[in-house]
């Protein structure tokens, strides 16, 4: 990432993947709480790409929202995620940079693949959950706690061929960070597969900057770039209360806009997304604004200048 590329800004409202309904208007919510305005103040060409289509709940059949039991609507996941996959590969070919509002989650079955098309990813995944669960082990069935083992290769199979059949992100270029609630299945893969994590205790043994310079590390080395996967669920519920899975003891925002910060400085941007913001269950847009607040770290042209003078 450099200052003279632009910002995409590409909206995925979809809750389909989430158990509660309401995060489908999550793009409008981070807009209304400013974003673009706030980015152009600070330097940084921006263009509102807007939304990628979705089918509503309610047209949606039993049989065209996909039936299987332990992944709900899954079909519809699937086509709202290869459309958003087509529109975030061609922002990266464009040269700029995709800032992708969600929506749940899943949308990062769409991201992923699009942002590994042209290029060797790293992932930094900031969020409580490791939403690392297969259709074998999900415990909900919702697709929002699946889309990133699907990027490493693993689950429903057209979720995980979204741009091809080969995995997107390999194990040793995933970072966790936030992490706080995991399911047995999950837990295992982590093992297995051996995914660097940074959870609750090391953030606070380390400190953020420390944790985040450590991830660069490992999720930049042999890779082109960094997609960051910012669930705002990471955030502590204090501070982020309109998600749907509000899970204690989480990150501060300033330790979040601290990690934003040192993403910026490192130039390794590629892609980025904010996800899960659910304006139905938000106070006085307390999250959406903390959205902003994160992205304008990560991608206002003036940040990476504070750093390097
Ligand atoms: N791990 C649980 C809960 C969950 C995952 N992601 C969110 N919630 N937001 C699951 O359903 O897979
Ligand atoms: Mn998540
Ligand atoms: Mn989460």
């Amino acid at each position: 990432m450099n200052d003279s590329q632009a910002v995409h800004v590409i909206g995925a409202p979809l809750d389909l993947g989430a158990g509660c309904r309401g995060c489908r208007m999550g793009p409008d919510a981070i807009r209304c709480a400013g974003l673009l305005t706030r980015l152009r103040q600070q330097g940084r060409m921006v263009q509102d790409l807007g939304d990628v289509t979705l089918t509503e709940r309610e047209k949606l059949s039993a049989d065209s929202a996909g039936g299987h039991p332990k992944a709900k609507y899954i079909d519809e996941i699937v086509r709202f995620n290869r459309r958003l996959h087509r529109k975030t590969a061609a922002s990266v070919e464009a040269g700029a940079i995709p800032l992708i509002l969600g929506g749940d989650h899943s949308i990062a079955a769409g991201t992923i693949a699009g942002a590994a098309r042209h290029k060797r990813i790293g992932v930094l995944w900031f969020d409580a959950h490791g939403d690392l669960n297969t259709v074998q082990t999900s415990p909900s069935g919702n697709v929002h706690g699946m889309p990133l083992a699907a990027m490493l290769g693993y689950g429903y199979p057209a979720l995980k061929h979204i741009g091809g059949k080969r995995p997107k992100v390999r194990p040793e270029h995933l970072v966790l960070i936030g992490t706080r609630s995991l399911d047995t299945g999950e837990q295992e893969l982590i093992q297995r597969a051996g995914i660097r994590m940074y959870a609750s205790r090391e953030l606070h043994r380390l400190g953020m900057s420390e944790v985040v310079r450590q991830a660069l590390a490992a999720a930049g080395e042999g890779t082109d770039g960094i997609h960051v996967s910012f669930d705002l669920d990471g955030l502590d519920p204090g501070e982020a209360p309109g998600v749907g899975t509000p899970v204690s003891a989480g990150m501060r925002l300033t330790e979040a806009l601290e990690a934003m910060r040192v993403i910026a400085a490192s130039g390794l941007l590629v892609s980025a997304e904010f996800v899960e913001v659910n304006p139905a269950l938000d106070l006085r847009s307390k999250t959406a604004h903390a959205a902003v607040e994160l992205i304008c770290s990560l991608l206002g042209s003036d940040t990476m200048e504070e750093k390097s003078r």
